[in-house]
Order: C-alpha cells, then sequence, then structure tokens
C-alpha cells in the first residue's frame, strides 16, 4: 500500500490594492494551501492563515511547516480512512499550534468528505444559504483615499464595512464615513490590538456612532480589559486574536469579555474547533462572524460553508474574490445583487483547485510522506 501524502505548497499571491493594518502593509500574500492524499488516493485541500513572520498569530509559515513535519505528521497513523476527528484525537496532547492542526485535519477533512461525497455544509449539520458578507478597508494614506475605496466597495455590493483603525486613524474616518454615507450604514471597527488600556476613555468615543462592534482593541492576553470596556455596555467588544482555542471562547464568555466572537477557522485549528466555539456562542447569546485573512478559493470555499450555522447573524469578512486577487487558484465568488456569497454545493469545500495556478503562485513546495 502506498503511504499518505502531504503537500504544503507556499504561495505568494499578488494583491489588486495593498492592505495596511495597525500591523503593517502587504503587497503580495503568502499563503500555505496543502493537498492531503490519502493511501487510497482520494484527496483533499487546506488553506492556512500562517503569514510570513509571527507578527499577527504567534505561529507562521516556517514554523507551521516545522511542526507539520516533526510533531504533527509523526503522530498520524497510515492508511486509509483518516477523519478529521481521529486527526484530532492524536494531536491532542501536543498543546497550541492551532495553524498547524488545522491545515493537516482540514486538508484530511476535505479528503474524507469528498470520498463519502458528502458537502461539508452537511457534515456541519447546516443547510445552505446565502451568506451576507462585509468588506475590510485597510488603513490608506488619507481621509479623501478612504472615502473612494469605501464608496467603491458600496457600489460592488458590499452591505457592511469594517474599518482598520489604529492610534490617530479612529475616531476621524469613523466620523467621515459616518458624515459620508449615513448612519444606516452597518460599520464596524477592526483595531488589531492597537490600543492599551488607558484608551477605554477614547475608544468609548467610538460609542457616538451607532457601530456594530469594536474588534480587538487591546493585546490578546487582555481579557480583562475587553470586559471592562465591555461592561460599558456601549459599542458591543468582539475578540478576534485573543481567541485561539475554545478554552479561550469559554474564559471569555464568562468573564463578559465578549459580546461578539470572530471565528476564524484556521486561527482556532479548524473547522471541528470552530464549529464548537459557534454552539458554545449561540447556547450563550453571543453572535459570531466569520472572520477572514485574505483567503484564497480553498479557505473561501470552507468559509462559507461555516458561516451557514445559524449562530452566524453578523455579515462574515469573506469578501469576493475580486476584492483581493486577480487570478485565484480555484474558481471565483462574486457578490450576488443582496450582497450575499453562496457556498459550493460540491462534496467537501465543493471546488476544483486550479493546479495550474497552484504551480504559477508557488514559491516553496513540500512532500511530506505519511508518517
Ligand atoms: O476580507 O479576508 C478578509 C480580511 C479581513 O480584516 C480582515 N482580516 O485582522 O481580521 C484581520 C485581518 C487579517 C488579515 C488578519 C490577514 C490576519 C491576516
Amino acid at each position: 500500500m502506498t503511504a499518505a501524502t502531504l503537500e504544503v505548497f507556499r504561495l505568494a499571491m499578488p494583491l489588486v490594492r495593498p492592505f495596511r493594518t495597525s500591523k503593517g502593509e502587504e503587497t503580495v500574500r503568502d499563503v500555505l494551501v496543502a493537498r492531503w492524499t490519502d493511501a487510497d488516493g482520494s484527496s483533499g485541500w487546506a488553506e492556512s492563515a500562517a503569514d510570513a513572520e509571527p507578527t499577527y498569530f504567534p505561529e507562521y509559515i516556517d514554523s507551521v511547516l516545522l511542526s507539520i513535519e516533526r510533531v504533527l505528521l509523526p503522530r498520524l497513523g497510515h492508511g486509509p480512512g483518516l477523519t478529521a476527528g481521529s486527526v484530532r484525537a492524536a494531536f491532542a496532547d501536543v498543546p497550541g499550534n492551532p495553524l498547524a492542526k488545522g491545515l493537516v485535519e482540514t486538508a484530511v477533512l476535505d479528503a474524507h468528505l469528498r470520498r463519502a461525497g458528502m458537502p461539508l455544509v452537511d457534515f456541519l449539520g447546516s443547510a445552505r444559504r446565502p451568506i451576507t458578507v462585509g468588506v475590510s478597508v485597510g488603513i490608506p494614506q488619507d481621509l479623501d483615499t478612504l472615502l473612494s475605496w469605501v464608496s467603491g466597495y458600496l457600489d460592488d455590493g458590499y452591505r457592511r464595512v469594517k474599518l482598520k483603525i489604529q492610534p490617530g486613524w479612529d475616531l476621524g474616518p469613523v466620523r467621515a464615513v459616518r458624515e459620508a454615507f449615513g448612519d444606516d450604514l452597518p460599520l464596524q471597527v477592526d483595531a488589531n490590538q492597537a490600543y492599551s488600556p488607558a484608551d477605554i476613555p477614547l475608544l468609548r468615543r467610538l460609542d457616538d456612532f451607532g457601530l456594530l462592534l469594536l474588534e480587538q482593541p487591546f493585546a490578546r492576553h487582555e481579557l480583562l480589559a475587553h470586559a471592562a470596556l465591555a461592561a460599558g455596555h456601549g459599542t458591543p467588544v468582539c475578540l478576534d486574536e485573543s481567541i485561539l482555542s475554545l478554552d479561550d471562547a469559554v474564559t471569555a464568555i464568562r468573564l463578559g469579555a465578549a459580546d461578539v466572537i470572530n471565528i476564524k477557522p484556521s486561527r482556532v485549528g479548524g473547522y471541528l474547533t470552530s464549529r464548537q466555539i459557534h454552539d458554545v456562542c449561540l447556547a450563550n447569546g453571543v453572535p459570531v462572524f466569520c472572520g477572514g485573512t485574505l483567503e484564497t478559493a480553498i479557505g473561501r470555499a470552507a468559509n462559507l460553508a461555516l458561516a451557514t450555522l445559524p449562530g452566524f447573524t453578523l455579515p462574515g469578512d469573506i469578501s469576493a474574490t475580486s476584492r483581493y486577487y486577480a487570478r485565484d487558484i480555484g474558481p471565483s465568488f462574486e457578490l450576488d445583487d443582496a450582497g450575499c456569497l453562496l457556498a459550493p454545493d460540491g462534496a467537501g469545500i465543493g471546488i476544483e483547485v486550479d493546479e495550474a495556478a497552484v504551480e504559477t503562485f508557488a514559491l516553496e513546495q513540500h512532500t511530506f510522506r505519511v508518517p
């Protein structure tokens, strides 16, 4: 019998427009995608949100590759029929490392579901429905540029706008967007941890603008500061970078640190954990939305499936393909007239990956035999 393999491709995907947050600017998205090929020949794809450097997540591309090769794959038994659940169980004695674990688990999940002919939406116990999505607007040079970008995205059909903020770029841009586009525009802001607890009085001034939520103002370990801000019952406080596991979500909810949670499947270790976090949030009345990290078609398709679950009541960061890429590694997803995207209906994540495009964008390719 041949061994299963995991091929991991490091891609450099040019962005149609630079994306700047309080963490820095990207003009090309470095992204890891992986293809699992089972011993019986069935295969599945997954994408990781790991960046080139550990500035956003503690893990990063090189560390994910090393964890996969040295720590995770040796824990998997060989032979056909691995499932996402058995992969998760095999990794259970390794703390942390959600990005590395999630990449392997999701590729195995896709292979398993394709073999079984089951769409990811069905596996999650959900039903296909149009997903209202939003656009995340990076930090531009000036207010005029911001207003022209937002205007363009509204013309493109987006029904919810998220502005990236940082100290010195917060009240001004929010006020300008409200004045230009009105109070009815669903608007939220994301600080990517750029503020300190001493900024709570400043952040409270955002309450005047009727925002849907304020995402991750403080460092990821500052759960108490997020709880203190949330206790003011002004703009709902959303956690993103603080949530790397189900335990993190439970703790944040118990502390009152999260009025809303952004679920990024890659960040929490895959779709099984995402589903659990969703369930805990739903049971506790905490709305969730599906976060994004400029996904290719692989991550986008899977995230759209996840976002069909009933607790995803807020628009997701799952933009149309054209918002980020002129050429993708799979089918394009474009907004319908209601500003929605639809999960594919095929088995697994439901898309055919364009292997020629993967080759075109690949900077590195690693093939690991399992075990
Ligand atoms: O539309 O995919 C998208 C981007 C949404 O703003 C977005 N993502 O901080 O949540 C974030 C940010 C991000 C991008 C985070 C890349 C990490 C990497």
